[in-house]
């Protein structure tokens, strides 16, 4: 049986664990130096495929809290067990002043371990010091020293509450600081900063007045148009912590089976053949009627003559890319060539959370392809996994054509009719025509579309407006640019998609 030392040595070691994880915040922010972020990227690469699967379509992003909070837990419990020995130690020697000061060295050598970052270390190690210190040798603890730990049961209830109250003090004044960390530190997250113009932007907010002179109007104000702000387009992330490169840190290198291997740095980037292309993405993960379809400008230069200048030789014909959080993906070289090495976003420069400073997109192929914080390209001489190809997805090929029909796109208007709109993306097939049915797919229309942009691989706006007469089965469905319509056989986000079409009652 656990005796009341033990429960309380416990209470205190998890609120020096709480309060050295919030310590480290303190110092770091949300940061890769935050304590958290290692166990976070160890619980990523650790949580097994069919998990990480089933999560995603069952959590959606709820899935993400769950693993944040599962990292969270596993770093607390980690520190507590460091605060836990000190307090033994203190209680041993009878001087807490001895606990802490192994708590503190403990959990600084684990912050640095963890984080490899030893000045900001401190931040983890010198709150639980305290707690140790504070709290390491309770007060009844001299006439104990004969029986330490089981003591306390056979003393008077006064002093029994007596200790539980501090103990309680500790725990509340520790909490307290938690909280206080939080808020102080209510970081403007990197992507609300405002940010500069990407380098050459010239044409950018051109192309963006060309989107949206293209776009459709529509009845709906919270419906997107043709482009997607850079705060509302999608994110996905195989860790919580965005990799925080400058410019001037960035390279990108190509390894592995080449004629000649070749690094870039971001000047030679940025001095090459300048474009700005739409580009929309779509994640392999998302629902049928899911909002990870989003559209931007992009601006960047083609990797075709990169590539071609180190003249890949690999057998497979095939390339792994990895970005600078770990992320890694694999597909054909001559998919690559079609790439574009992006450093701007609607005009600004490539945000943290969409892989500053420099990514990839990948004309026409699902989300997964488009590497953030891209470093490294190596030409492979046999074809590997990328790191959801290992978690059992197909998501490296071409995405499905899907039509979209969102909540923000029914529209009731002022002369009683019904307006429907949404967005139509069929990669680099491009899409010829939208058709509406208001009847359950009994018949169908074609709907009004978006102007035709030169671009390869971006969406099209669609809009039809009815009469309604009580309830109506609206059904979307797409043609793609080559005369395929969306297939209507429906299948789950894995492995390669979700597809069907897309339906909903209206009025
Ligand atoms: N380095 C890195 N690149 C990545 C990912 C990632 O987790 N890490 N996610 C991929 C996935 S699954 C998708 S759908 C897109 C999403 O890009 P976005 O977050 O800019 O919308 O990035 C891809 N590139
Ligand atoms: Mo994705």
């Amino acid at each position: 049986m656990i005796n009341v030392t033990e429960r309380r040595n416990a209470l205190l070691a998890a609120a020096a664990g709480a309060v050295a994880v919030a310590g480290s915040y303190l110092v770091t922010g949300w940061s890769p130096a935050f304590v958290v972020r290692p166990v976070d990227q160890a619980v990523v690469n650790l949580t097994p495929g069919p998990i990480v699967t089933v999560a995603i379509e069952t959590l959606g992003d709820a899935g993400h809290l769950i693993h944040i909070a599962l990292a969270f837990a596993a770093v607390i419990g980690v520190f507590g067990l460091v605060a836990f020995a000190g307090l033994r130690l203190s209680a041993r020697v009878d001087r807490s002043l001895a606990g802490a000061a192994a708590t503190g060295v403990g959990s600084w050598l684990l912050a640095a371990g963890l984080t490899g970052d030893p000045a900001q270390a401190v931040g983890a190690a010198l709150p639980p010091a305290v707690v140790v210190a504070a709290g390491g040798v309770p007060p009844q603890s001299t006439d104990s020293r004969s029986e330490p730990g089981s003591s306390l049961e056979g003393d008077s209830t006064g002093a029994v509450d007596a200790v539980r109250r501090r103990t309680l003090g500790f725990v509340v004044g520790a909490l307290g600081f938690v909280v206080a960390t939080v808020v102080a530190r209510r970081l403007p997250a990197s992507d609300d900063e405002p940010l500069a113009d990407a380098p050459r932007s010239e044409g950018a907010s051109a192309r963006l007045r060309e989107l949206e002179s293209a776009s459709l109007a529509v009845e709906s104000e919270d419906l997107l148009g043709m482009v997607s702000p850079i705060g509302a387009f999608y994110n996905v992330d195989i860790a919580e912590f965005d990799p925080a490169v400058t410019a001037s840190e960035w390279s990108l290198t190509f390894t592995g089976e080449t004629g000649s291997e070749r690094t870039v740095t971001y000047d030679e980037l940025i001095d090459r053949p300048v474009e700005h292309r739409a580009v929309t993405l779509r994640c392999v993960g998302e629902r049928l009627n899911g909002r990870k379809l989003d559209n931007a400008v992009w601006t960047g230069t083609p990797i075709r003559p990169l590539l071609e200048s180190v003249d890949p030789e690999g057998e497979c014909n095939c390339a792994m890319l990895r970005g600078e959080d770990g992320y890694y993906v694999q597909f054909p070289v001559d998919v690559l060539a079609d790439g574009f090495l992006v450093w701007g976003m609607n005009g600004k420069e490539l945000p943290p959370s969409h892989g500053h400073p420099v990514r990839v997109l990948i004309p026409g192929h699902w989300g997964e392809t488009n590497v953030k914080w891209l470093s490294e390209i190596e030409l492979l001489t046999v074809a590997e996994d990328g790191y959801w190809e290992e978690r059992g997805w197909e998501g490296t090929g071409e995405v499905k054509t899907v039509a979209k029909l969102w909540d923000e796109g029914v529209t009731e208007r002022d002369d009683g009719r019904i307006e429907l709109a949404g967005h139509a993306y069929a990669g680099t097939r491009g899409i010829e025509r939208v058709e509406v049915s208001t009847d359950g797919g009994d018949s169908w229309t074609d709907a009004a579309l978006s102007d035709p942009l030169p671009d390869a691989d971006v969406w099209r706006q669609w809009r039809h407006v009815f009469d309604p007469d009580g309830s109506h089965e609206v059904v979307v469905r797409a043609v793609d640019g080559e005369g395929t319509r969306q297939t209507e056989t429906t299948a789950d986000p894995s492995p390669s998609g979700a597809s069907g079409w897309v339906r909903r009652t209206v009025g």
